[in-house]
């Protein structure tokens, strides 16, 4: 007799006041941090670099999973500087996968899990299973087997963590790397004075409509509790689940090592990152509107990657975030629509809180 396979449900935390940005300095600070649970399912310990935006994902999605939890991850930085020979940080089962296979991995450990359950040889419940790849990984080179995952709906989270380039190899440009963001394989100069011309891959869209059935959200570092709350949600979704999640770089972006959490907000609050959550249930988009709204030069010069923009570019990028704030439904105030002059700009370097013009990127 085939035996029941019981899921769990993790409840959500209190988001009041506490998602989403707020419109006073007081308010941004009181309403940070939440109650963290004390599991520590991502210790202390491991190698990543200071200030790393994807570590801070990976314990705080630990944190929100809890100790019942088998978590994979593909190659890339949270492969390699978490696995010193013979140490990982991980206190719950961990495993390698290559980096195109993140989502048949994952899909094989949530329909072994099952089977195990089923057939008796496995107590359950059904463990909380997750994979946190990163961009280099879920939008390019393994796109293919995470797409597969969500279309075969296995009750697994399939977490893209999002540094915007190709980290562990030295910076390289990938799918998702903003316009105008210089890596070793986009560098500006006199034939593209931008650097990287094309805008990013969509990922979270592709995700979502590509895969209507499946619970699919974005988020970033910036809000912790959102962070977690979609981590359970999709945990607790039954069914295949997809989160994107914006994870700064301090190596590849350049930037001054404290500033993570706060280029996780003002990336939202410039309009380049629309955080939303897709219900597939009432098959719609909820959209969070953050009551800031700022140019992008507040977000582009505290990033060396972005150090070499001229006035054209950044008037680019405001259009591209103007554009942006019309698809969430919330008004372009006409202080930032002027700012898709690019008279109205001066060169990136010439900003006075800029960080310094970055020709050492990955070396
Ligand atoms: C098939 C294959 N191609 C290339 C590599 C080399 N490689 C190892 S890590 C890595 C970077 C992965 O980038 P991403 O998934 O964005 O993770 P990050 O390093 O940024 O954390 C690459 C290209 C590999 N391991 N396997
Ligand atoms: S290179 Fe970037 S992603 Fe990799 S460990 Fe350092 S900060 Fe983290
Ligand atoms: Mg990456």
């Amino acid at each position: 007799m085939a035996h029941e396979v019981i899921r769990q449900q993790l409840p959500l935390f209190d988001e009041d006041g506490r998602a989403g940005a707020t419109d006073d300095e007081h308010g941004r600070d009181l309403y940070y941090l939440p109650d963290l649970p004390e599991e520590d399912p991502y210790a202390a310990g491991h190698r990543t670099c200071a200030g790393c935006g994807p570590a801070i994902q990976y314990r705080w999605v630990l944190k929100a999973a809890g100790q019942d939890t088998v978590v994979a991850g593909p190659t890339g930085c949270m492969y390699v500087a978490n696995s010193t020979y013979l140490c990982t940080p991980y206190t719950v089962p961990w495993a390698h996968t290559p980096i195109a296979s993140g989502g048949s991995f994952t899909s094989g450990l949530a329909a072994g899990y099952e089977a195990m359950i089923r057939k008796g040889r496995y107590p359950g419940p059904f463990p909380n299973i997750l994979v946190m790849a990163g961009d280099g990984s879920a939008s390019d080179i393994g796109l293919g087997s995470i797409s597969g995952a969500l279309y075969r709906n296995h009750d697994a989270l399939f977490i893209c963590y999002d540094n915007e380039c190709y980290a562990n190899t030295g910076i390289q440009v990938s799918p998702t790397t903003p316009y105008a963001g210089m890596t070793t394989f986009t560098p500006f100069g006199k034939a593209i004075p931008e650097g990287k011309k094309l805008p990013p891959k969509n990922l979270a869209k592709m995700m979502a409509e590509g895969h209507p059935h499946c619970y699919v959200a974005t988020t970033t570092v910036g809000y912790p509790v959102d962070l977690m709350n979609k981590t359970r949600k999709g945990l607790n979704h039954v069914g295949a689940a997809f989160l994107h999640c914006y994870t700064p770089c301090q190596k590849g972006w350049v930037y001054q090592t404290s500033m993570t959490v706060e280029l996780g907000r003002r990336v939202v609050e410039s309009g380049l990152w629309p955080v939303w959550e897709y219900d597939p249930a009432e098959r719609r988009y909820h959209y969070f509107h953050p009551p800031v709204q700022r140019p992008v030069i507040d977000y582009l010069a505290m990033q060396g990657r972005f150090g070499h923009m001229l006035p054209e570019h950044v008037a680019t990028m405001q259009a591209g975030a103007n554009r942006n704030w019309e698809a969430i439904g919330m008004d372009v105030p006409p202080h930032l629509r002027d700012l898709e002059d690019p008279a109205r700009h001066q060169r990136l370097k010439d900003e006075e809180y800029s960080m310094p013009l970055n020709r050492g990127v990955g070396a």
